[in-house]
């Protein structure tokens, strides 16, 4: 997708003067492992030392953050002898959730500002990027973890090597890791490029993270596909010398894949040219509309947004503002588009005739909270998998 600036780049008014930096966000396909991944990196303390997404700003988050901590119980009972280490813990939603069951829990995640906010709420934390030191620092404090849990942070991680290996160090013998991240086959099946950004570094599929199962000795004993994010994959696993079998949805997920062609080039092609043609039939869309001088604006500044907005060339001239419910967020502006960002109680007053929703993936929460706007006639855009208007 060429050159874009970072997706939380998010900009204060006296920063929209300076010259952003952009950087190449291209997608490669490995022939040999089937990993998709980016070609460049960008580097983790520029993106997540201070990080403005919350994933408590939205309730079908922390239902599904409730989900994984029921999924933990139902395999560890959760009780107060129980450890639980959160890699990427952000401001600890998900471990507050863990701490009902009186289990002892500790966050390590590098975002110093959303630390502070989680040790306010109790929720121990280390600012810091999870490596071999830190495991040794979290068991030389805690001692060995019953869960690890990781959500949405293992596809942001460069050196997963060194990242099991601190996973081996933490997790007890007969403990276990969940993680989740979005699942390629839907990313490449509901068309969502704009999950396609610097924070991201791999998409997974199933075959190259069981490759990197193996050569740490981890099985997969627990594997669903949820709705998250559009589409995310939730894995357990545990020592493959450990009395659980492996799940048989590994092997017919897995048919799934190839079936679909995950591990062939042509799929990527295909997805590429779709992705062309979405963008030309958005635009003519939402430049039809502009022409009628219908008000058009965005709900949701989400890290994707602002990869559509950037990738579809979509600015000031077709969105009056975004609104979120992301306090951090308020009052600021898109990278890149320079769009401003507003409350959303601001369409109360002010009522456009359609709102683009860049979360997408929250679509059903967001038209039912904004219910008043439908009365009121107004249009819900929703720009994946293709644009529709409800
Ligand atoms: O991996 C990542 C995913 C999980 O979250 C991170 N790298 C970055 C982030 O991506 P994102 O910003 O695209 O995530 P969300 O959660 O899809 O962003 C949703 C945005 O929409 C948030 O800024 C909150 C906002 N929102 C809102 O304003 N009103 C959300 C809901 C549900 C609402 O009702």
């Amino acid at each position: 997708m060429g050159k874009m600036p970072i997706p939380n780049g998010f900009l204060k008014k006296e920063e929209l003067k300076t010259q952003e930096k952009i950087y190449e966000l291209t997608c490669m396909f490995c022939t040999n492992c089937g990993l998709v991944q980016l070609r460049n990196i960008v580097s983790p303390k520029l993106m997540f030392k201070n990080y403005i997404y919350i994933p408590s700003t939205a309730k079908t988050m922390m239902n599904n953050f409730n989900s994984i901590v029921f999924n933990a119980h139902q395999i560890i009972n959760l009780d107060a002898k129980r450890l639980v280490v959160d890699i990427g813990s952000n401001d600890g939603s998900l471990l507050k959730l863990f701490k009902n069951y009186g289990v002892k829990v500790v966050g390590i995640d590098p975002a110093e500002n959303l630390a502070k906010v989680a040790r306010m709420q109790g929720i121990e934390t280390l600012p810091k990027l999870f490596n071999t030191k830190i495991a040794n620092e979290v068991i030389k404090k805690y001692g060995q973890a019953d869960v690890i849990t990781a959500t949405n942070v293992i596809a942001h991680i460069d050196d997963l090597h060194e990242t099991f290996r601190g996973i081996e160090i933490v997790l007890k013998k007969d403990g276990v890791f969940i993680t989740e991240f979005p699942y390629l086959l839907d990313l490449i099946h509901k068309n969502q490029f704009d999950t396609i950004y610097h924070e991201h570094l791999s998409y997974f599929s199933l075959k190259p993270w069981k490759r990197l199962l193996d050569m740490y000795g981890y099985k997969i004993i627990e594997v669903k596909r949820i709705s998250m994010h559009g589409g995310s994959i939730r894995l357990i696993h545990t020592k493959v010398n450990n009395k659980q079998k492996e799940s048989r949805a590994v092997q017919y997920l897995t048919k799934i894949e190839e079936d679909y062609g995950l591990y062939r080039e042509g799929c990527y092609e295909k997805f590429t040219k779709r992705i062309y043609q979405l963008k030309t039939t958005t635009q003519e869309k939402l430049n039809d509309l502009k022409k009628q001088r219908k008000r058009i604006v965005g709900y949701g500044a989400a890290a994707k947004g602002n990869v559509l907005t950037n990738f579809f060339s979509i600015g000031n001239e077709t969105l009056d503002y975004i609104v979120d419910s992301t306090p951090y967020k308020q009052g600021l502006f898109t990278p890149g588009k320079h769009i401003p960002i507003y409350p959303e109680r601001r369409l109360i007053d002010d009522v456009p005739d359609y709102i683009l929703i860049l979360a997408w993936n929250f679509s059903d929460e967001i038209i039912k909270k904004q219910h008043m706007f439908k009365k009121r006639g107004g249009k819900f855009i929703i720009p994946l998998p293709d644009i529709k208007v409800v």
